[in-house]
């Protein structure tokens, strides 16, 4: 079922990464609400909870059907973000291919956002953690080439951690170093902080799609004053003649 390189199945990614451009095509067009769909990845060792969060997240949304059929676990969490806006995430799991290290680029493509989960008892997890962000810096930017917005999330703070995780000031710089734009402690089992860590992500994908669609009307724009009073315009042939 698996890929010996560690992806998903290379031609079910294919499929979905599909049919997540066609939902937004259906989607952009109609309605009062603007509506987005975006596809958020959830990587790191093996046991340390990523399952566990995302069916916590989305709950009523996970099929373990579809899990064990085709041997992906993809997940979606419906948002009404604010009167005006409706947002689906699209969680990807890695459904035991961490044993692998690494994904490929086909489960990687058109993320939009990542969360890299530790497990706070394990200090092995965590030193994982810079391999998994760089996997993920090297195999995906956003489409103004940017990284991907990531979120470290320190989970299973329901028990006794151990580690850098113990000293907040230093776990903030860690962040800053690697590039993680901020980093929560959660429990999947006692349901903390995984909404908010959830949020803040969303809330900086919004940011950066915005200044994303802000540039391309700013490119169309100059485009237009461009192609109007560029060398090829009648305006212009006229002048020179
Ligand atoms: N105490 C505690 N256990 C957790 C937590 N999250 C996950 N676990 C347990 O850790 C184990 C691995 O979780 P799983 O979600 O399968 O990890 P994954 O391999 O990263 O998907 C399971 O036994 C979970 O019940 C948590 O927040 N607190
Ligand atoms: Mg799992």
């Amino acid at each position: 079922m698996y890929s010996p390189s560690g992806g998903i199945p290379e031609a079910l990614a294919r499929k979905l990464n599909a049919a997540t451009v066609e939902k937004e095509a259906e989607t952009a067009g109609g309605g009062d609400k603007k509506e987005h769909l975006y596809k958020i990845l959830v990587i790191g060792e093996l046991g340390t909870g990523k399952t566990s969060i995302i069916k916590r997240y989305v709950h009523q949304f996970f099929s373990q059907h579809y899990r064990a059929t085709i041997g992906v676990d993809f997940a979606l969490k419906v948002l009404n973000w604010d009167a005006d806006t409706l947002i689906r995430l699209q969680l990807w799991d890695i459904a035991g291919q961490e044993r692998f290290g690494n994904m490929t680029r086909v489960y990687y493509k058109e993320a939009v956002g990542a969360f890299v989960v530790f497990d706070v008892t394990r200090a092995s997890t965590f030193d994982a953690v810079t391999k998994w962000k760089n996997d993920l810096d090297s195999k995906v930017q956003l489409s103004d080439g940017s990284p991907v917005p990531c979120v470290l999330l320190a989970n299973k703070c329901d028990q006794t951690k151990e580690g850098l995780v113990n000293n907040t000031a230093q776990m903030d710089e860690f962040c800053k170093e690697k590039g993680f734009i901020g980093w929560y402690e959660t429990s999947a089992k006692e349901n903390i902080n995984i909404d908010d860590a959830a949020r803040f992500l969303v809330t900086k994908i919004l940011e950066k799609d915005k200044a994303m669609q802000l540039g391309d009307e700013e490119r169309d724009r100059d485009r237009v004053i461009l192609e109007r009073n560029g060398p090829q315009s009648p305006s212009a042939r006229k002048s020179c003649c």
